[in-house]
């Protein structure tokens, strides 16, 4: 067990996404407006919808609202994202889910490091999409080989920072003061740098056989690429955007909107071209980083999942819409096959729920009596005792993903690599496997129905 003295790791993270978050408005001073505007749509849907307003402060979200939810980094090498994978365990994040994206074109595979147990994930869900590349897919072997050897030749993290992480774990925590300096040590790795690490030339050729790669290879560290607030209606801030200056992608990625929100929305403002000085002096343009917002709903069980996947297949097949309102529009037609009311969807098991007392339920409990013999949790809900409320998506959706990647990569689509996922090199990188991410809802929802009845002695 942690010292009493050592901070948290939950605040250790909380200061680590405002550390971030105040770095990167500072570099992409377009994503603090994106910030701001959240926030402004945010206020917008409280004000209109007061039951929501109310449910949000219960739940104590209403002061984090429009905070970041995730980032997201591309690493070269093993030995980083081995490193990667104890700074962030420090910050109480661990690695949940394997993403294949060379299926989808993109040369790397991916995790999501993430608070897992239900105290931190309401504290703060901060998570970091993570990304190795695969220098195995780069089919020119000298290619291959000198950007093997680039890659070999950077520390991606400082002196400090490596001492840090070495101390919390020799004494299983840090204190504040030492929190501190871990945060602003580590925050280092992730900061943008203007000169690339190598000429002109060998960008451009890096750049060429796929720009990921250019922007993975040539800097000295693994720049975040985006953060992403949370918004209560990504509909409407897709449609704003262009009036603030921002110039969004053309889709919103997932699903449509939905009376019952399921998985995952994304949408984000396409990246920036910014200036780099190239190694001899040359300069040049780069173009990777930008701002996304998320808006997310109900975990789905494996069963849920392979309907999602297959409406989503099905909605894929048609032509593909430029236009948001069109797609939109096709998407809602096709997921009219996925019901949309939380008890259908709890009777036919296709998301996960979590179980709480209602007021009814918590005087009976209080009362010490038993729930008669009933131990059926659908008797104790018809009996008013107990609620059943959806538990919220925490992960990411790969061909959601792969759209956010390639809206930002310039516009160029890269044919799917033939090779597939390898989810053992990746987990050997890493340093341990990655976590399942249908295993951790089922333990929220389990966990719930053992509290419920334990109180009701059913
Ligand atoms: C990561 C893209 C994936 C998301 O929200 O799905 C991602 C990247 O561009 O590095 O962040
Ligand atoms: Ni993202």
């Amino acid at each position: 067990m942690a010292h009493d003295s050592f901070l948290h790791a939950d605040d250790i993270r909380t200061l680590f996404s405002e550390s971030m978050s105040h770095m990167y408005q500072q570099e992409v001073p377009q994503y603090g407006t994106l910030m701001q505007l959240v926030a402004e749509v945010n206020d917008q849907v409280l004000a209109a919808e007061p039951p929501m307003q109310q449910q949000l402060q219960e739940n104590g979200e209403l002061d984090r609202l429009s905070l970041e939810r995730h980032g997201a980094i591309r690493v070269g090498t093993a030995a980083e994202l081995n490193m990667l994978r104890r700074v962030f365990a420090i910050m109480g994040m661990y690695p949940v889910s394997y993403y294949d994206l060379s299926e989808a074109g993109v040369p790397v595979h991916s995790t999501a490091f993430r608070p897992t147990d239900e105290a931190s994930l309401r504290r703060n869900p901060f998570r970091i999409f993570t990304s190795l590349l695969r220098l195995e897919l780069i089919e020119d072997d000298a290619l291959r080989a000198r950007a093997a050897e680039i890659l070999a030749g950077r520390d991606i993290f400082t002196a400090q920072a490596r001492l840090l992480v070495a101390q919390a774990e020799a004494q299983d925590g840090l204190t504040e003061e030492q929190a501190r300096h871990f945060v602003a040590e580590v925050l280092e790795t992730f900061r943008w740098h203007q000169g690339a690490t190598v000429s002109l030339a060998n960008y451009q050729a890096l750049q060429d056989a796929h720009r990921l790669i250019a922007d993975v290879v040539c800097f000295r560290g693994p720049h975040i690429n985006h953060l992403t607030p949370r918004t209560l209606d990504i509909d409407s801030v897709q449609q704003q955007m262009p009036a603030v200056g921002i110039n969004p992608k053309a889709l919103i990625e997932g699903p449509p909107r939905r009376r019952c929100p399921i998985l995952l929305r994304q949408t984000s403002f396409t990246a920036l071209e910014e200036p780099v000085r190239f190694a001899g002096e040359q300069t040049g343009t780069h173009t990777a980083r930008f701002g996304e917002i998320e808006q997310r709903g109900m975990a789905l069980t494996p069963k849920g999942r392979a309907l999602y996947d297959e409406l989503l297949n099905r909605s894929r097949q048609a032509p593909a819409e430029i236009d948001n309102e069109a797609h939109q529009r096709q998407l809602a037609e096709v997921f009219a096959d996925f019901p949309d009311d939380e008890d259908s969807l709890r009777a036919q098991q296709l998301g996960y729920f979590r179980y709480g007392l209602t007021e009814a339920g918590r005087q009976q409990a209080k009362g010490g009596e038993s729930a008669s013999h009933e131990h059926e949790l659908d008797t104790l809900i018809e009996a008013g005792l107990v609620k059943a409320t959806p538990i919220i998506y925490e992960d990411f959706l790969p061909v959601s993903a792969a759209g956010i990647f390639q809206s930002n990569l310039g516009g160029n689509q890269h044919q799917a690599y033939a090779q597939n996922a390898n989810q053992a090199a990746f987990e050997l990188a890493l340093g341990c496997p990655v976590q399942d991410e249908f295993a951790l809802y089922t333990k929220l929802q389990d966990d719930s129905i053992q509290q419920v009845r334990e109180a009701l002695g059913a």
